[in-house]
């Protein structure tokens, strides 16, 4: 998994002035993911959407998930949304998926700012 930090001007002011407890705390809020359905690597029967959970609440205009087939294509063509009740869940509603292998990117930005992402793979038999 991969952590890009997008370090706004007030942060880096903040991080430079701080004591080193603030600056972990602030490293910690990173929203990471926990579990998913269909999990990761799982074979199941072709889900009606696919579910994120994460560690930390999700900005929703800035984090989504997207699939894609086993050629690279999009498979997914609505949206994802965060939760409305628990921000630390994500849902990318899906058509009525065929056999076959897919792809789940995504990019998760916490409300610190600092941006997560991430793959999976799952299979629908
Ligand atoms: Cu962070």
């Amino acid at each position: 998994m991969k952590l890009i930090h997008f370090f706004r001007p007030a942060q880096l002011g903040r991080a430079f002035g701080a004591a080193a407890l603030l600056v972990s705390a602030t490293a910690f809020a990173h929203a990471h993911l926990v579990s998913s359905e269909p999990a990761a690597n799982a074979e199941v029967a072709a889900p009606a959407e696919v579910t994120l959970h994460f560690t930390e609440p999700l900005e929703p205009a800035f984090s989504k998930a997207t699939l894609a087939d086993a050629n690279g294509k999009p498979a997914a063509p609505g949206a994802s949304q965060v939760d409305k009740r628990d921000a630390r869940i994500m849902h990318l509603p899906l058509p009525k998926l065929g056999a076959g292998h897919y792809a789940v990117h995504w990019t998760a930005v916490a409300t610190d700012g600092h941006r997560t992402q991430g793959d999976f793979a799952f299979i629908v038999k």
